[in-house]
């Protein structure tokens, strides 16, 4: 590749080139770290040289802010969030950081300057998908929604090796590519080996007395494994915070090689050094799903373990007493991913601390806090008590006893009721023994949350009633939010540009002012402006879309997007239920009015999911047939976008005009695409499922497109007992659609193809599809209408924005810091660093 020419004559110098900001050091920077740190010069540097180059260039000026930060939250002993969970969906971070640090129109023209094209850099990064969906992107925005907030954070997971796998599509049907994410190295984490911690596996127990005659238990395991951090800093927005994300990756520990090693067994050590490291090796990819794999629980202690050593040690360094645990630190468990904590806890304090029971038990229980994020009983962890027993035996004891205690209250509180002393015990019984990970999470934290108020409540009414009856004061509701930073601001500049134009800067950090954009919805040439980003945004889809598929795309077309994990619950299918009746109807009656659609779906299935598979390859085999058949060109087009990720997600967001949010009412906790989808513009069709109905509730009825069954609704059918079959008895294009998909015509004759998933609806229909269809096809009906009028449409999308200022993943925190944390911001001021070591 030629070198940029500007790129040769520029003087490599040494001044305050890892802070400052001028146009001129920011080059200067680049360079020497292009020299220095990639060891290239410009004839012989990749694009990928040059994005090294200028992250390292971000991460000096990061480094600053992050010093600063660990010095004052050492300094003031802070009370900190510990947020442990098991995915951070970070996606790419170049572009992230130069929004937060306030420079990326400075970076952009000294990249420019040097004849580089920033964007084209920041595609040479790798993402750190180390996430499946919903659960794992929410975590992520609340970092960056902490460090905004300057709300003292240590973000605790998992280095994965390899994070979610890439999605490739091959004959119509996902192919799992493994995510090499870190092979060229990754300039964003610092490895901290000095914090490294051991973590102890299988093995037995053993009691004991202790010198002070007390009953004592000491844990011989069978295997140690070192956990090394790696923290990555982050950045609020212009503030002067910059929190950390401190990711366990998991190595042999060299003392437990050395022995295997002088007893002449190096082929076993080695072995044993792989197996070690397998524990952090790769995400498992499954969302809403629990396997029950060994490997998985082996993931969860390993990365709770070292998490809480690593609080101790904190502790210990600022001088803190194990009493003052919980007022140091509130941990929040994402999930029950991370849920044995409450026994790793106990089992830290007692041990390894010499605390009594009730000490480490009123530590405890004061510094837990659980957020449930599923309604799916496939998704609800259980052990098998022996797999359990086996791994971490010692931690059974604790949950035994923990059980033991627990039941106790519950008899005293409902004598009598051994039913419910079944339901809520941390064993389930029922068959074979298992240990319930969401129980263990109620009983040992102060706080149970969901995560929107449809969702808080079917929990309280439903999968956790025994635990709202026994503890009501625990219970309550934090209805998600995502990040306006990557969401608006990195995603969408040309409606951030225009937002900045008419209501000033401030909506970024407080996203209630958006709220002043309502005065112009009505304003015809704000409205002609509002349109035409929308176009701009469309046609650079467009272009996306012509170079990964193939397909010329109508940037006038309605673009009906579903992006999301593949699940049957989310119903993608009745989406395609749609397309293939308007299809149907356009075949009959080619003068039907409908205006032209453009259906984008993009998502992953499990790899495992053999259903959720063949809903990718439905979509693609009715792609197939749409955007080949002559008499729907310009009318309908069908696209499936592979490999759906965080950085595609921020392409397509902006360009949506519809947001498809339709999974059967009960089933999705909350849904967070779909404030993306209208924080950029887009109008919904729906459901009262998850934050749908708040969304609603914001932007107004008149501005969302709801359909289906409620909730009660659902529950109610299936108690009369629920006959798809009626359904399909009943309604001739419903049927229609669906023989057509049994016969062939979307897999090229082939009658077998799709054959479980059409005898599942027919039979079972466990979402209720059929139920849901001829409200679904009307409601899209409406749609079209309305698109058809540009203004009312238009004033639609304007109104949808300036409404969503509620789901700010900022509004979210802030509810946490009130309702549960306690956590008082600290704000930071930057320190010379050459001082602080005095
Ligand atoms: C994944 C694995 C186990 C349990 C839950 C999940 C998960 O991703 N849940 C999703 O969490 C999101 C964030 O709270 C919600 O918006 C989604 O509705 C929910 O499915």
């Amino acid at each position: 590749m030629q070198p940029a020419a500007n790129l040769n004559h520029a003087a490599v110098q040494v001044e305050d080139d890892r802070t400052g900001l001028t146009p001129e050091t920011l080059k200067r920077a680049f360079l020497d770290n292009l020299f220095y740190i990639q060891g290239k010069f410009p004839r012989l540097a990749t694009q990928h040289d040059y994005y090294m180059a200028l992250a390292y260039t971000v991460r000096d000026r990061l480094l600053q802010r992050w010093i600063s930060t660990a010095a004052a939250y050492t300094e003031q002993g802070s009370r900190t969030v510990a947020y442990l969970s098991a995915e951070f969906l970070m996606g790419p971070q170049l572009g992230h950081n130069l929004v937060n640090l306030g420079i990326y129109d400075i970076v952009q023209q000294a990249v420019a300057d040097l004849g580089l094209n920033l964007d084209e850099l920041m595609e040479q990064e790798a993402e750190p998908g180390l996430g499946n969906g919903g659960l794992g992107r929410l975590a992520a925005c609340y970092l960056d929604s902490m460090a905004t907030l300057e709300v003292p954070s240590l973000g605790y997971g998992i280095r994965y090796e390899f994070g979610i796998f890439r999605q490739d599509i091959r004959n119509g049907q996902q192919v799992e590519v493994t995510d090499k994410w870190l092979r060229l190295g990754n300039p964003w984490e610092l490895p901290r080996p000095e914090w490294a911690v051991d973590v102890k596996l299988g093995g037995h127990t053993e009691a004991y007395t202790d010198r002070s005659g007390r009953y004592r238990v000491r844990w011989i395991p069978y295997q140690v494994i070192k956990g090394v951090p790696y923290d990555m800093p982050i950045a609020g927005y212009r503030t002067n915070t910059c929190n950390t994300l401190r990711l366990w990756s998991a190595q042999a520990p060299e003392a437990f090689d050395f022995e295997i090693f002088n007893s002449g067994d190096y082929l076993g050590a080695v072995q044993d050094k792989l197996s070690s490291e397998n524990l952090s090796k790769v995400l498992y990819p499954n969302d809403n799903i629990s396997q029950g794999k060994r490997l998985r629980l082996a993931q969860q202690i390993f990365f709770v373990s070292c998490s809480l050593q690593d609080m101790l040690r904190i502790l210990a360094r600022q001088g803190l007493a194990l009493s003052q645990f919980s007022q140091k630190f509130v941990i929040q468990l994402n999930d029950t991913h991370p849920a044995v904590t409450v026994a790793e806890l106990m089992r830290l304090l007692m041990d390894e601390h010499g605390l009594s029971w009730d000490a480490a038990w009123d530590i405890t229980q004061r510094s837990i806090a659980y957020t449930n994020h599923t309604l799916m009983p496939e998704a609800l962890e259980k052990w098998p008590v022996d797999m359990f027993g086996q791994l971490l035996p010692r931690h059974l004891e604790i949950i035994y006893e923990i059980n033991h205690r627990f039941l106790e209250q519950v008899r005293a509180r409902f004598p009598d009721d051994s039913d419910r002393l079944r339901r809520l015990s941390l064993i389930d019984e029922s068959g074979e023994r298992y240990v319930r990970m969401a129980h263990l999470a109620c009983v040992g934290s102060f706080s149970i949350n969901g995560v929107a108020a449809l969702h808080t409540e079917l929990l309280k009414q439903d999968v956790l009633k025994d635990f709202y009856e026994l503890y009501p004061e625990k219970f309550n509701s934090k209805t998600n939010g995502v990040t306006p930073r990557r969401f608006m601001v990195l995603s969408n500049p040309r409606q951030t540009e225009m937002l900045n134009r008419t209501i000033g800067d401030t909506w970024v950090s407080r996203l209630d002012e958006l709220k002043r954009l309502e005065a112009k919805a009505e304003d015809p040439s704000f409205q002609h402006d509002w349109h035409m980003i929308k176009q701009a945004n469309k046609g650079d889809l467009a272009n996306y879309m012509a170079k990964q598929n193939g397909l010329v795309i109508n940037p006038e077309s309605l673009f009906d997007v579903q992006v999301k994990r593949i699940h049957e619950y989310k119903r993608q299918h009745l989406n395609v239920l749609h397309i293939i009746t308007l299809y149907h109807r356009l075949k009959a009656s080619p003068n039907l009015e409908v205006p032209p659609r453009t259906f984008i779906f993009g998502g992953k299935a499990a790899p495992g999911y053999h259903v959720a598979k063949l809903m990718i390859r439905l979509v693609n085999g009715v792609a197939e047939v749409i955007n080949h058949d002559p008499a729907m060109r310009d009318r309908l087009k069908v696209v499936f976008l592979r490999n759906f990720n965080v950085r595609l997600a921020q392409r397509i967001y902006p360009a949506a005009d519809l947001s498809e949010q339709i999974s059967m009412a009960g089933k999705e906790a909350s849904g967070t695409g779909n404030m993306k989808f209208a924080l950029n513009g887009a109008v919904t069709i729906g459901t009262l499922d998850g934050a749908n109905v708040e969304i609603r509730d914001e932007v107004g009825a008149e501005n969302f497109f709801l359909f289906g069954l409620t909730a009660p609704e659902v529950y109610a059918l299936k108690a009369q007992g629920y006959n798809p079959w009626d359904y399909y008895q009943g309604d001739p294009e419903l049927k229609q659609a669906l023989d057509s998909i049994l016969v062939g015509t979307f897999s090229r004759g082939d009658g077998e193809v799709f054959k479980p998933l059409i005898d599942s609806l027919l039979n079972w229909d466990p979402y209720l599809l059929l139920a849901d269809y001829q409200d679904y096809v009307a409601c899209q009906e409406r749609v079209g209408q309305a698109f058809c009028d540009r203004t009312h449409w238009t004033r639609m999308s304007i109104l949808n924005v300036a409404r969503m200022g509620l789901f700010s993943s900022d509004r979210s925190i802030q509810d946490y810091c009130r309702d549960v944390w306690r956590t008082p911001a600290v704000p930071i001021e930057l320190t010379d660093h050459a001082q602080l070591g005095e």
